[in-house]
């Protein structure tokens, strides 16, 4: 059976900002300067492109064919496919020019596994979510072998330019790789794309990575479906957790947009200093003022990351850190052995009392995931822990305790996977479109070390302006696995910023008075013949 929706997907024609519509006769010049922090060009000596450009018409421009690759890097976004339908279109101006796709993200790129893109490839693609087309991964460009290997598929593949499509870490790699390629005599240009849904990857040019949007609405739509529940069965405290490993502006978004009775920005816990203990007791007396209003529900949102934000709960890993790196070969040996109920019990005798305080408060089987679950490196895994569960069965417990007399049930949901590879809205379709045309012009007036931005993004389409920031000026340096080095940095959600403001100056009536909004699911241009389809269930019946 076709799938209509998906085919008016693909066949739906987009939009293109006007300084875009011919890619051929092109090119960018020099907008400004911007500060590369000094000890950021330390590490870029051979080269450290520091202005930010602006597109201008081209009178003769080059016949010269081009050979682009491309790798799509990282947890997929809404529209990496229209990123790479831009780039393909832009680079169909000649007809000799060939579009090389990596496969499986960067792993693809250091073994030189790849397939050439063709027309049908692309068609059969716009407009949709996911990466399916090439895969991705998290495979990372950082040790000299690695940079090796890519230089080595690099040449054999005979690139003009390579486009790097990621969020923080596959930007920082094509950083590292502009800098090794023009070190190595090699004149390619590596091209970046800021992509990540989590929202983190933005500047004074880049308003917001692509594919932010798009999670975002779909996000909205399911927690306005279970704010709705809440309003109408009037029994269950729901917990949200929103995806967003490290910064909160999925939650912050999200929350500006259903007005829930509480959201909590990790940022601002991290700022106030809050513990968990301290956020259950905020919880738990929430429910209690609502109950004194005859509310036994609520709508909570919980970002990914909020547990490594709070101050118990960083010394408490800290702590675990400290003594299970501590042990000695017999001891580690000896530990191995024990169950995880035994283990716990162990660890529990090394820790100091406010960390053992921290690690008793927590249900028994979350506490020995801490313990017992380590990441590769033998670190605490804090990030698997299910923080929308975890807060709701201490604010259970806290108000047994407290002997409060109020009702208390929940229930939890996680906004995770199911955003990251959903239909592109209207707006990311459009953006990535024009990102993809921005990364092929670059490309083939090798621009090394650039990222694809696009300027004016509030306002129409046609008036979208294509510019150009170099990577290093996205960079800061940054101590991981005890070494300090040069990242592109995560930008976290700003708390003097008007966002936060705007936020700020609601959320304590949202508070009490429920004023959900409930925004529906996401829209795009649809013909009757979609929108009047009754379900397939409904069809055959
Ligand atoms: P990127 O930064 O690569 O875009 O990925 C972000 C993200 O979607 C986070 O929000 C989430 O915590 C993480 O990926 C989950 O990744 P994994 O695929 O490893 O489960």
């Amino acid at each position: 059976m076709s799938n209509s929706f998906e085919m008016q997907r693909r066949s739906f024609s987009l939009r293109v900002p006007q300084l875009l519509h011919d890619c051929v006769n092109t090119t960018f010049q020099s907008e400004r300067i911007v500060p590369v922090n000094h000890d950021i060009s330390k590490y870029f000596q051979h080269h450290c492109p520091t202005e930010v450009l602006k597109i201008r018409s081209l009178k003769n421009h080059s016949t010269k064919s081009h050979r682009v690759g491309v790798v799509l890097s990282g947890g997929p976004a809404p529209g990496g496919h229209n990123v790479i339908a831009g780039l393909f279109d832009a680079l169909q101006q000649h007809p000799n020019n060939v579009l090389i796709g990596f496969l499986d993200g960067a792993k693809g790129l250091l073994h030189n596994k790849s397939k050439v893109i063709t027309k049908a490839d692309i068609d059969a693609v716009r407009n949709t979510g996911g990466f399916c087309l090439l895969g991705t991964g998290r495979s990372k460009i950082a040790t000299q072998n690695e940079l090796a290997s890519a230089l080595q598929t690099i040449q054999e593949q005979k690139l003009d330019a390579l486009v790097f499509i990621g969020g923080d870490d596959s930007n920082t790699d094509a950083a590292l790789l502009s800098e090794y390629v023009v070190q190595k005599n090699v004149p390619t240009a590596i091209i970046g794309v800021p992509k990540t849904i989590d929202g983190d990857l933005q500047s004074a040019d880049i308003a917001i990575s692509f594919g932010f949007d798009t999670a975002c609405k779909t996000y909205v739509s399911t927690i306005s479906n279970i704010a709705k529940d809440a309003i109408s069965s009037k029994k269950y405290y729901y917990f949200i957790r929103l995806m967003g490993r490290i910064a909160s502006h999925v939650t912050l978004e999200c929350a500006l947009q259903v007005q829930p009775n509480l959201a909590i920005i990790s940022e601002e816990a991290l700022f106030q200093k809050k513990t968990l203990k301290s956020l259950v007791s905020e919880i738990a007396d929430l429910v209690e003022q609502r109950f004194s209003l005859h509310k036994k529900y609520g709508l909570i949102l919980v970002p990914e990351g909020l547990i490594e934000y709070l101050e118990d709960v960083q010394q408490l890993v800290q702590e675990l850190d400290f003594c299970m790196k501590s042990l000695s070969n017999e001891e580690t040996k000896k530990v191995d052995g024990l169950s995880r109920g035994e283990k716990l019990d162990f660890i529990l005798t090394l820790l100091s009392d406010g960390p053992r305080e921290c690690l008793t408060t927590l249900p028994r089987e979350i506490a020995e995931e801490l313990v017992y679950d380590r990441d590769p490196h033998g670190n605490v895994q804090v990030s698997r822990i299910e923080t929308d569960r975890l807060l709701a069965i201490l604010v259970e417990e806290e108000l047994k305790k407290r002997e409060s007399s109020v009702p208390f049930s929940y229930q939890t949901h996680f906004c995770g996977y199911e955003g990251r590879s959903a239909y592109p809205s209207f707006f990311d379709c459009h953006y990535c479109y024009a990102l993809g045309k921005t990364a092929a012009i670059l490309s083939m007036h090798n621009m090394n070390g650039y990222m694809a931005a696009v300027r004016g993004l509030d306002r129409q389409v046609d008036t979208w302006e294509p510019i150009a920031v170099p990577l290093v000026s996205l960079m800061h340096i940054e101590t991981r696995a005890g070494i300090s080095q040069p990242v592109v940095q995560k930008t976290l959600v700003d708390l003097s910023g008007p966002l936060f403001a705007r936020f700020a100056a609601c959320r304590d009536v949202w508070k009490l008075e429920d004023r959900y909004q409930y925004q529906g699911p996401m829209q795009f241009d649809m013909t009757q013949e979609i929108v009047e389809s009754p379900c397939i269930s409904i069809a055959l019946s």
